[in-house]
Protein backbone atom coordinates (compact mmCIF):
# COMPACT_ATOMS: atom_id res chain seq x y z
CA UNK A 1 0.00 0.00 0.00
CA UNK A 2 1.50 3.59 -0.69
CA UNK A 3 1.42 6.08 2.14
CA UNK A 4 -1.60 7.80 1.31
CA UNK A 5 -3.49 3.80 1.37
CA UNK A 6 -2.42 4.05 4.68
CA UNK A 7 -3.17 7.35 6.04
CA UNK A 8 -6.81 6.17 4.55
CA UNK A 9 -6.74 2.89 6.77
CA UNK A 10 -5.44 5.09 9.63
CA UNK A 11 -8.56 7.63 9.33
CA UNK A 12 -10.75 4.69 9.00
CA UNK A 13 -10.02 2.65 12.40
CA UNK A 14 -10.06 6.12 14.12
CA UNK A 15 -13.42 6.52 13.00
CA UNK A 16 -14.39 3.51 14.27
CA UNK A 17 -13.08 4.11 17.59
CA UNK A 18 -14.65 6.91 17.88
CA UNK A 19 -17.68 5.22 17.04
CA UNK A 20 -17.05 2.88 19.11
CA UNK A 21 -16.46 5.22 22.45
CA UNK A 22 -19.48 7.56 21.56
CA UNK A 23 -21.76 4.21 21.62
CA UNK A 24 -20.32 3.01 25.11
CA UNK A 25 -20.92 6.09 26.70
CA UNK A 26 -24.02 7.03 25.44
CA UNK A 27 -26.17 3.86 26.61
CA UNK A 28 -27.07 2.18 29.80
CA UNK A 29 -24.37 -1.04 30.48
CA UNK A 30 -25.96 -4.32 30.59
CA UNK A 31 -23.97 -7.64 31.72
CA UNK A 32 -25.76 -10.64 30.64
CA UNK A 33 -24.35 -13.89 31.34
CA UNK A 34 -24.15 -15.48 28.04
CA UNK A 35 -24.11 -19.48 29.59
CA UNK A 36 -24.66 -19.99 33.42
CA UNK A 37 -21.10 -20.90 33.86
CA UNK A 38 -20.51 -17.54 33.33
CA UNK A 39 -22.45 -15.58 36.07
CA UNK A 40 -19.65 -14.89 38.04
CA UNK A 41 -17.86 -13.23 35.09
CA UNK A 42 -20.57 -11.03 34.60
CA UNK A 43 -21.29 -10.10 37.92
CA UNK A 44 -17.74 -9.20 38.34
CA UNK A 45 -17.97 -6.81 35.34
CA UNK A 46 -20.75 -4.99 36.28
CA UNK A 47 -19.00 -4.34 39.66
CA UNK A 48 -16.42 -2.64 37.91
CA UNK A 49 -19.05 -0.50 35.92
CA UNK A 50 -20.55 0.34 38.93
CA UNK A 51 -17.10 0.97 40.79
CA UNK A 52 -18.46 0.09 43.80
CA UNK A 53 -20.22 -3.08 46.19
CA UNK A 54 -23.74 -3.03 46.01
CA UNK A 55 -25.43 -0.33 48.51
CA UNK A 56 -28.46 -3.19 48.74
CA UNK A 57 -28.79 -7.03 48.88
CA UNK A 58 -32.19 -8.80 48.72
CA UNK A 59 -31.66 -12.30 48.68
CA UNK A 60 -34.82 -13.50 50.43
CA UNK A 61 -32.48 -15.21 52.99
CA UNK A 62 -32.73 -13.33 56.10
CA UNK A 63 -36.47 -11.46 57.45
CA UNK A 64 -38.31 -13.18 55.29
CA UNK A 65 -39.97 -16.54 55.28
CA UNK A 66 -41.12 -19.57 53.39
CA UNK A 67 -44.85 -19.00 51.56
CA UNK A 68 -44.38 -15.18 52.64
CA UNK A 69 -46.69 -12.66 50.10
CA UNK A 70 -44.71 -9.50 49.71
CA UNK A 71 -46.61 -8.32 46.95
CA UNK A 72 -46.74 -4.48 47.30
CA UNK A 73 -44.45 -4.70 50.12
CA UNK A 74 -41.88 -2.55 50.88
CA UNK A 75 -38.57 -3.89 51.10
CA UNK A 76 -34.90 -2.73 51.88
CA UNK A 77 -34.21 0.05 50.02
CA UNK A 78 -37.87 1.40 49.41
CA UNK A 79 -38.06 -1.95 46.99
CA UNK A 80 -41.36 -2.50 46.09
CA UNK A 81 -42.12 -5.55 43.77
CA UNK A 82 -45.44 -5.27 42.29
CA UNK A 83 -47.77 -5.93 39.23
CA UNK A 84 -50.70 -7.35 37.90
CA UNK A 85 -54.05 -7.67 39.95
CA UNK A 86 -53.27 -11.56 40.17
CA UNK A 87 -49.70 -11.04 40.86
CA UNK A 88 -48.14 -13.91 42.79
CA UNK A 89 -44.58 -12.76 44.63
CA UNK A 90 -43.85 -15.52 47.14
CA UNK A 91 -41.37 -16.24 48.53
CA UNK A 92 -40.48 -19.68 48.30
CA UNK A 93 -37.71 -22.68 49.23
CA UNK A 94 -39.41 -25.06 46.90
CA UNK A 95 -38.12 -25.84 43.40
CA UNK A 96 -41.13 -27.54 42.04
CA UNK A 97 -42.56 -24.02 41.63
CA UNK A 98 -38.96 -22.64 40.69
CA UNK A 99 -39.30 -25.12 37.39
CA UNK A 100 -37.10 -27.69 39.31
CA UNK A 101 -34.25 -25.55 40.00
CA UNK A 102 -33.21 -24.24 43.18
CA UNK A 103 -32.95 -20.84 44.65
CA UNK A 104 -29.60 -19.13 45.58
CA UNK A 105 -29.02 -20.40 49.00
CA UNK A 106 -32.18 -21.28 50.68
CA UNK A 107 -34.83 -18.92 50.06
CA UNK A 108 -36.56 -17.07 46.33
CA UNK A 109 -38.83 -15.05 44.55
CA UNK A 110 -41.57 -17.49 42.97
CA UNK A 111 -43.51 -15.61 40.06
CA UNK A 112 -45.83 -18.55 38.75
CA UNK A 113 -47.93 -17.44 35.86
CA UNK A 114 -47.23 -13.80 36.46
CA UNK A 115 -46.77 -12.38 33.01
CA UNK A 116 -45.33 -9.09 34.33
CA UNK A 117 -43.78 -7.83 38.21
CA UNK A 118 -42.89 -4.23 38.47
CA UNK A 119 -39.70 -2.97 40.86
CA UNK A 120 -39.93 0.10 42.37
CA UNK A 121 -37.55 1.84 44.13
CA UNK A 122 -35.89 5.06 44.44
CA UNK A 123 -34.19 6.26 41.73
CA UNK A 124 -31.29 4.17 41.10
CA UNK A 125 -27.69 3.90 39.29
CA UNK A 126 -27.90 0.40 39.12
CA UNK A 127 -29.55 -2.83 39.55
CA UNK A 128 -28.86 -6.51 38.97
CA UNK A 129 -30.81 -10.01 39.48
CA UNK A 130 -31.00 -13.60 39.15
CA UNK A 131 -33.16 -15.14 36.91
CA UNK A 132 -34.11 -18.87 38.09
CA UNK A 133 -35.85 -21.48 35.06
CA UNK A 134 -37.08 -18.08 32.72
CA UNK A 135 -37.80 -19.27 29.31
CA UNK A 136 -37.29 -15.79 27.87
CA UNK A 137 -37.59 -12.65 30.27
CA UNK A 138 -37.44 -9.59 28.86
CA UNK A 139 -35.98 -6.27 31.51
CA UNK A 140 -37.95 -2.90 30.62
CA UNK A 141 -35.52 -0.20 31.96
CA UNK A 142 -37.66 2.65 32.83
CA UNK A 143 -35.58 5.96 33.57
CA UNK A 144 -36.80 8.91 35.28
CA UNK A 145 -37.99 11.72 32.89
CA UNK A 146 -40.20 8.82 31.02
CA UNK A 147 -37.64 6.92 28.20
CA UNK A 148 -37.48 3.31 28.67
CA UNK A 149 -35.32 0.28 26.66
CA UNK A 150 -36.21 -3.20 27.01
CA UNK A 151 -33.66 -6.10 26.40
CA UNK A 152 -34.31 -9.57 26.24
CA UNK A 153 -32.36 -12.17 28.38
CA UNK A 154 -31.58 -15.82 26.80
CA UNK A 155 -33.21 -18.80 27.78
CA UNK A 156 -32.16 -20.45 30.87
CA UNK A 157 -34.04 -23.10 32.17
CA UNK A 158 -31.61 -24.84 34.98
CA UNK A 159 -29.03 -22.81 36.34
CA UNK A 160 -30.20 -18.75 37.72
CA UNK A 161 -28.54 -16.44 35.13
CA UNK A 162 -26.62 -13.27 36.05
CA UNK A 163 -28.31 -9.76 34.45
CA UNK A 164 -27.13 -6.12 35.72
CA UNK A 165 -27.97 -3.14 34.62
CA UNK A 166 -25.60 0.24 34.99
CA UNK A 167 -27.30 3.28 33.64
CA UNK A 168 -23.99 4.98 32.86
CA UNK A 169 -24.81 8.21 31.46
CA UNK A 170 -28.95 7.79 30.80
CA UNK A 171 -31.22 8.84 33.64
CA UNK A 172 -31.53 7.44 36.62
CA UNK A 173 -33.66 4.21 36.57
CA UNK A 174 -37.24 4.53 38.42
CA UNK A 175 -38.47 1.27 37.19
CA UNK A 176 -37.39 -2.56 36.29
CA UNK A 177 -40.37 -4.60 34.34
CA UNK A 178 -39.92 -8.21 33.72
CA UNK A 179 -41.94 -9.89 31.39
CA UNK A 180 -41.56 -13.54 31.40
CA UNK A 181 -44.00 -16.41 32.81
CA UNK A 182 -47.36 -17.24 30.91
CA UNK A 183 -46.78 -14.92 28.36
CA UNK A 184 -44.22 -17.57 27.04
CA UNK A 185 -45.69 -20.60 27.87
CA UNK A 186 -43.37 -20.56 31.11
CA UNK A 187 -45.05 -21.11 33.97
CA UNK A 188 -42.93 -21.63 36.76
CA UNK A 189 -40.23 -19.07 37.21
CA UNK A 190 -38.41 -16.66 39.77
CA UNK A 191 -35.57 -14.20 40.48
CA UNK A 192 -32.98 -14.19 43.70
CA UNK A 193 -30.45 -11.57 44.92
CA UNK A 194 -31.71 -8.10 43.70
CA UNK A 195 -28.84 -5.66 44.20
CA UNK A 196 -29.23 -2.15 43.31
CA UNK A 197 -28.56 1.14 44.69
CA UNK A 198 -27.11 4.85 43.92
CA UNK A 199 -23.47 5.53 43.44
CA UNK A 200 -22.18 8.61 45.57
CA UNK A 201 -21.02 11.99 43.81
CA UNK A 202 -19.44 14.70 46.06
CA UNK A 203 -21.61 16.95 47.84
CA UNK A 204 -21.18 20.85 45.77
CA UNK A 205 -20.74 22.13 49.77
CA UNK A 206 -18.12 19.91 49.74
CA UNK A 207 -16.18 20.66 47.15
CA UNK A 208 -17.12 24.21 47.10
CA UNK A 209 -15.66 23.82 50.55
CA UNK A 210 -12.73 22.20 49.49
CA UNK A 211 -11.91 24.74 47.25
CA UNK A 212 -12.02 27.21 49.20
CA UNK A 213 -9.24 25.95 51.29
CA UNK A 214 -7.27 25.45 48.73
CA UNK A 215 -7.83 29.58 47.40
CA UNK A 216 -6.52 30.03 50.97
CA UNK A 217 -3.97 28.04 51.69
CA UNK A 218 -2.73 30.06 48.25
CA UNK A 219 -3.48 32.91 49.72
CA UNK A 220 -1.79 32.48 53.39
CA UNK A 221 1.39 31.09 51.51
CA UNK A 222 1.73 34.27 49.01
CA UNK A 223 1.32 36.67 51.78
CA UNK A 224 3.81 34.77 54.15
CA UNK A 225 6.47 34.68 51.21
CA UNK A 226 5.82 38.54 50.60
CA UNK A 227 6.56 39.29 53.95
CA UNK A 228 9.85 37.61 53.84
CA UNK A 229 9.21 34.83 56.20
CA UNK A 230 9.99 31.81 54.01
CA UNK A 231 12.07 31.35 50.76
CA UNK A 232 14.91 33.39 51.96
CA1 LIG B 1 -31.78 -16.56 48.06
CA1 LIG C 1 -39.37 -22.21 33.75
Amino acid sequence: MSGNQWTKVGYRALVILASIASTSQGSIQVFHATSPSNNSASRSSWLTAIGQSPMYLIDFETGFSDGQDIHNQTLAGGMIVSGASNAVATVTSSTSSLGGSSPLDTLALRFDDDAELDFFANPLDYIAFYDINALAPAFTIHFVGGNSITYNGTANQTIPRFTGFYRNDQPQIERVTLVGGRSVADPNWGIDNIEFGTIAVPEPALSWLLALGGTLITWQRKRIRSEGRIGR
